[in-house]
């Protein structure tokens, strides 16, 4: 019979990361995995799907089925695999730059179609994997490899982004409260339908002002508990300059793609009855 999984130790791969000393992502994997066990999820209903970066190691360190896919191209792989299989529990996971620069075109269309997946978007706030150019969330005027008079840019905020874009569950956690993250990512995966989680992460190599864990914590304020199904009071509380709030800013209910898929296929085989499908007329048609 197969065993319970209810230690975080029974997710972990037995693979030893590789990421910096004092990256924030160890905090981050060990939420993860924690989440898994409180679910009790099997690890072979488990998909973790990743581009490429430091984030998109991920995968290697976790027990589960994993795909260390390509540049930017986390979403649509992460949708494929859920589509052909829609009895996995799939968790996507990406960088900053992978999620919100190459890969940046993506974001919209999972959101918009309800894909009922989980994404973790690490956000470190630089390409850590290549040693320190600026990603879409550096901030104005930092300084970074690419940069070295300061950025002339502004930083894209993911988490509004995805309300924006129509994500039906959207929220923010930090590397640094594993407990919390734990809990969100438990939220997310049980959410029916498309959820996005913003993981403010540190660089502990690339990028120490950014994400400085100090000034987050200064500055971090829990999300109101409960929180209504309103775009536009999550926004605010997205949006605000002087609290980074943390927690689930908002959730909604609509059916998932996979749901619309299924009405789909009875209704296109209710009106094709299979015997009537002949491959020879079929074939006639093109000739
Ligand atoms: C098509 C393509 N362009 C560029 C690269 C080089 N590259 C590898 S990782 C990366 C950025 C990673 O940054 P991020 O997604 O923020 O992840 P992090 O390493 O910070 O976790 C880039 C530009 C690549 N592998 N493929
Ligand atoms: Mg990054």
């Amino acid at each position: 019979m197969e065993e319970l999984q209810d230690n975080m130790c029974d997710y972990l791969s037995g693979v030893c990361p590789v990421w910096c000393p004092g990256c924030g992502n160890y905090g981050i994997l060990a939420g993860l995995v924690e989440a898994f066990a409180k679910l009790h999820l099997p690890s072979r209903e488990l998909a973790l799907i990743s581009g490429i970066g430091c984030a998109s190691r991920l995968p290697y360190f976790v027990k589960a089925y994993g795909f260390h896919g390509i540049h930017g191209r986390t979403l649509p792989i992460a949708q494929g695999v859920k589509l052909a299989n829609p009895n996995l529990t799939v968790v996507a996971v990406a960088g900053d730059g992978d999620g919100l620069a190459i890969g940046g075109g993506h974001l919209p269309h999972i959101a918009r179609n309800n894909v009922d997946i989980t994404y973790l978007l690490f956000n470190n706030a630089i390409y850590g994997m290549t040693k320190g150019q600026f990603s879409p969330t550096t901030t104005l005027s930092s300084v970074t490899k690419t940069t070295p008079f300061g950025l002339q840019g502004e930083a894209v905020n993911p988490t509004a982004l995805a309300i924006v874009y129509g994500a039906s569950f959207v929220a923010r956690g930090f590397s640094v409260r594993k407990e919390h993250l734990r809990d969100l990512i438990i939220e997310g995966i049980r959410h029916p339908g498309f959820s996005f989680i913003e993981i403010l992460t540190s660089c502990s190599s690339f990028n120490t002002t950014d994400m400085n864990v100090a000034r987050i914590i200064k500055n971090m304020d829990a999300a109101p508990a409960g929180w209504p199904d309103d775009p536009i009071e999550a926004l605010k509380l997205a949006t605000n300059q002087s609290k980074i709030h943390l927690g689930v800013l908002f959730r909604s209910k609509r059916p998932t793609l996979e749901e619309r898929f299924q009405e789909l296929q009875g209704k296109a085989q209710r009106k094709v009855p299979s015997e009537s499908v002949q491959i020879d007329q079929l074939l006639e048609q093109f000739q």
